[in-house]
């Protein structure tokens, strides 16, 4: 069986729904320190969980069989620089408590999420390549970054099957916006609508690798799914979708809402954001497993426009 440990996050919540739909409800546990929305409370097993509580993962894997763990839990980046501690202990210790129980082949295959934070101001901003320098400058990166060492560490060492992917910032509409930089690319879409205007707290011309959840959600499955010997690189892969500054997307929202306004109001994520790539080549993820992206900006935001408006429609009534 399946365990997803933060299940109630923003890739969580959707890798949930997805993995019941192709392994059957019954077979996907979900857990997270908090209960989650209805629809992922009430279509399957879910446990209350702490991921840095070694010993109640190990119960939790005993009691439900299970074979495969996608570790979703994290504090993000703008978060983590206010509790860089406690970031660190969450990020880094919840890795070690998986990756140890796959050492110990008490489950068989991990998934962990690794992030285009793991590059910093000294990386090349444009195409960054799978391995160039990489020296983060905030502690979420930081975690990734030496996530993805312990990763490749225990594949070389111990033969765990781990499997990571760098996500770019991700958009969907299923989860309210929730301590990432890349944030703004979702609250727009919700402020378009209730306010028809939005203030970004990231400047115009910062361009960001950024997804829509589904194609993450693809990667994910695809990546997990591949041969063991497919998959070549053990640390983490690229994977690319989009690169857009908020001036794009405020186009884009006009085409559906033509007086939408965007103005700007950088706050502390814009340091974040200075310090991230523009745009990331994938081709090695492209090569080992087959991935491409599918969903492009305008029907990125057609989707977003279109979910959200019967919700806050629902919301209103
Ligand atoms: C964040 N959405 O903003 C996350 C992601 C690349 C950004 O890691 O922290």
């Amino acid at each position: 069986n399946i365990l997803i440990i933060g299940a109630c996050g923003q890739i969580g919540t959707e890798l949930t729904v997805a993995l019941r739909d192709r392994y059957g409800k019954d077979a996907v546990i979900a857990s997270d320190i908090r209960e989650g929305n209805e629809e992922l409370m009430q279509a399957g097993p879910f446990e209350i969980l702490d991921a840095t509580d070694s010993a109640a993962i190990e119960k939790i894997v005993e009691k439900h069989q299970i074979t495969d763990v996608y570790l979703m839990a994290a504090m993000l980046s703008a978060v983590a620089e206010k509790h860089p501690l406690k970031a660190w202990d969450l990020n880094m210790n919840s890795l070690l408590h998986v990756l140890n129980l796959a050492r110990d082949k008490k489950i068989e295959k991990v998934f962990w999420p690794s992030s285009i934070a793991v590059f910093g101001p000294t990386t090349p901003k444009d195409h960054t390549p799978q391995r160039t320098i990489m020296e983060p400058t905030t502690v979420y990166g930081i975690s990734k970054q030496a996530g993805e060492r312990w990763c490749e560490y225990y594949f070389n060492k111990y033969g765990v099957d781990v499997r990571s992917i760098r996500y770019p910032g991700l958009i969907s509409y299923k989860t309210l916006p929730g301590g990432g930089t890349t944030d703004y690319a979702v609250d727009i879409y919700h402020k378009a609508l209730t306010d028809g205007q939005y203030t970004s707290f990231l400047d115009q011309g910062t361009y960001l690798p950024m997804m829509y959840m589904d194609d993450a959600i693809h990667a994910t499955i695809s990546i997990m799914d591949a041969d063991r010997e497919a998959v070549k690189i053990r640390s983490s892969y690229n994977l690319s979708g989009m690169s857009f500054a908020p001036e794009d997307m405020e186009v884009s929202i006009q085409k559906h809402i033509p007086d939408f306004k965007l103005d700007y109001n950088p706050d502390f994520r814009q340091d974040i954001a200075d310090t991230w790539p523009n745009s990331v080549d994938d081709s090695a993820a492209q090569e080992d497993w087959g991935w491409s992206s599918k969903i492009a900006l305008d029907e990125m935001t057609e989707i977003m426009l279109t979910n959200l408006k019967s919700y806050y429609k629902k919301e209103s009534l």
